[in-house]
């Protein structure tokens, strides 16, 4: 019953539906990927890498300095400052994760277009405590404050551009510790971004200037983002069990 089913679902969907699933599911499993390969960084690093630039060829993005202006370098820095915290892409060169485009760069489930490199923004909450080796011992797991916010809806945010202080309204808050997210613009990454969900996550489009705080809203007209996220518990769980933590 339930294969003829199947069966049956498959023959009444068009094809183009057929490959839209077939996509979304591609790109949930590369999302899910990319976040085990962070979790296995980290618990080996005793850091988690910072996101990669549009020029960094998909490797990890510093700033040369700790403060002031950035100078971007793929050089690995002990003071942990990324240089695209909120707004770059996930660094598969350092990861070594597939697919992968033609620059480097991990695609998502959805075609080869540069705007279907999957992204990926981290913490920069503790002074950049998640981004250098040791950063995270030598601040200590109570004191350890991860700020990336995931919300329901981008309507009603506050501080929305303002990198620190951006927050999802009252009550559609689905996560508010978040060490990294990593994310998809969908289908429509070449063409849209600028509704009221999709323009509170990073891409091209956007017109409002990249903050911690993103929208997991769920899929529909408004929009079609694909994004998951590492939560503060996650990490340190797997970092305690490998002796990184406390
Ligand atoms: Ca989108
Ligand atoms: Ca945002």
């Amino acid at each position: 019953m339930f294969i003829v089913s199947l069966l049956l679902g498959g023959m009444l969907l068009p094809l183009s539906a057929q490959q839209d699933v077939r996509a979304y599911g591609d790109t949930q499993k590369i999302l899910a990927e990319a976040r085990d390969a962070l979790l296995g960084y980290a618990m080996a690093n005793d850091r988690l890498p910072c996101p990669a630039s549009s020029t960094s060829n998909g490797a990890e993005a510093f700033c040369t300095a700790s403060s002031g202006a950035c100078t971007e370098t793929t050089t690995v820095q002990s003071h942990g400052r990324c240089a695209y915290s909120y707004d770059g892409y996930f660094p598969r060169a350092t990861l070594g994760l597939l697919p992968v485009d033609s620059r480097g760069y991990l695609i998502d489930g959805w075609g080869s277009d540069p705007d279907n490199r999957v992204r990926y923004g981290l913490t920069a909450s503790n002074t950049y405590a998640f981004s250098y080796s040791s950063g995270m011992k030598n601040t200590g797991i109570t004191v350890l404050a991860p700020d990336l916010q995931v919300c329901s809806t981008g309507v009603g945010m506050s501080n929305a551009g303002d990198p620190l202080t951006a927050a999802c309204a009252s009550g559609m808050v689905l996560a508010s510790d978040a060490v990294a997210v990593i994310y998809s613009l969908g289908k429509n990454a070449g063409s849209a971004g600028s509704g009221t969900e999709e323009t509170h996550n990073p891409n091209p489009r956007s017109t409002t200037t990249a903050d911690r705080a993103y929208v997991g809203a769920p899929q529909g007209s408004a929009t079609d983002d694909q994004m998951i996220w590492l939560s503060k518990s996650t990490l340190f769980n797997r970092l305690v069990a490998a002796g990184r933590l406390p």
